[in-house]
């Protein structure tokens, strides 16, 4: 019998993975938690808990107490906001990981889903077709906490046993909940910036090319990734991913076949050095082969549905 919790589950991954497996386990066996107070109200068909990832105390009584067998740990700093508050981000994105990670060694859970990323990589990395095993040296205060994590993980299940799972996700693109604070949210912002008739301002050059997923091919990657057989799971540190890959150029050219009065100016600021040290695309040959993974969105897919599907309320609510 599996029962979930997921935390920060009130984010742009969190909101629609929930959903998810709440439809696969049934509402009462997916609790979603957040620091947010208000239960965000994509989730109100189920559990909700206000909790502090790094209220070590609160965390375990909530695994312990509910009999939860699997933790989706989402809670993070992102990139962009990583690197305004350097301190904060390492103790958020390491804390709660070891604290899930000693709960699954001690015996409570059974399973862990951990989120990394393509910041893992840096700027000696091969940036094109970028392989699973490769220099990695990233130079963000993001990508130096994702690769410990990796590191950590890896550790965990060699010395300890833990079943812990990850993916480095590319860039998300999704029109249910805002992105917060990372290097590739600008592909987010476009969509809504066109369906309000604005000329959009990119925080990045016109030719910078980055790796970047649709979100239902993000939550379909990580659910059959958790639901793979433990002899398929060859890679313990993160499995890279591949969606699609594409320039702010390139993705505007691709809405303007829809709205042909569309505008882009370019703006770089401090993101723009961010996106420079990730790769361009992603060699995902192992997921392949391990637990059957292929993506279903191409950017021409994806424009489609997001600009079918952006709801501009959602940039003044709360
Ligand atoms: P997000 O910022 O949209 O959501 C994070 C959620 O965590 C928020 O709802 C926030 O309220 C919550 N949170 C923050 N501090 C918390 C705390 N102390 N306790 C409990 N909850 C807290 O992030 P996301 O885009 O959903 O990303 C989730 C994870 O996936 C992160 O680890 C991120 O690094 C990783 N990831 C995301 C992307 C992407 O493009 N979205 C790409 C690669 C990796
Ligand atoms: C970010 O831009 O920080 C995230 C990521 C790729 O990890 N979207």
């Amino acid at each position: 019998m599996r029962k979930v919790l997921v935390i920060g589950a009130g984010g742009q991954i969190g909101t629609e993975l929930v959903i998810r497996l709440r439809e696969k386990l049934g509402s009462e066996n997916a609790i979603a938690a957040d620091l947010k107070a208000d239960c965000p109200a994509s989730l109100k068909g189920g559990p909700y808990i206000q909790m502090d990832v790094l209220d070590r105390e609160a965390v375990r009584k909530v695994i312990i107490d509910q009999k939860i067998t699997e933790v989706y740990l989402l809670a993070a700093l992102l990139s962009a906001t990583a690197e305004k508050h350097p301190d904060f981000a390492w103790k958020l994105n390491m804390d709660g990981l070891f604290t899930i990670l000693d709960l699954a060694k001690e015996g409570y859970l059974k399973k862990i889903f951990w989120p990394s990323s393509i910041a893992v990589f840096g700027p000696t990395t091969p940036k094109e077709n970028t392989p699973q095993r490769t220099v990695m040296e990233p130079s963000t205060v993001y990508g130096i906490s994702k690769q410990a994590g990796e590191r950590w993980c890896e550790y965990y299940y060699d010395k300890f046993g833990v079943d812990v799972r990850s993916i480095r996700y590319p860039g998300l693109i999704s029109y249910t909940t805002l992105p917060g604070g990372g290097t590739t949210d600008y592909a987010v912002d476009i969509f809504y910036q066109a369906k309000l008739g604005n000329k959009f301002s990119c925080f990045l050059k016109e030719d910078t090319r980055l790796p970047m997923m649709f979100m239902e091919d993000a939550i379909r990657a990580t659910l059959n990734l958790m639901e793979a057989p433990i002899d398929k799971i060859g890679i313990r540190s993160s499995y890279n991913l591949s969606g699609c890959d594409f320039t702010p150029e390139e993705i505007a050219n691709e809405i303007k076949e829809h709205v042909s009065d569309f505008e882009i100016a370019y703006d770089p600021d401090y993101r723009q050095s961010i996106a420079e040290s990730w790769p361009s695309s992603i060699d995902d040959s192992q997921a392949r082969e391990d637990w059957g993974w292929k993506e279903e969105y191409s950017l021409k897919d994806l424009v489609n549905v997001m600009l079918e599907n952006v709801n501009v309320d959602l940039l003044t609510q709360d």
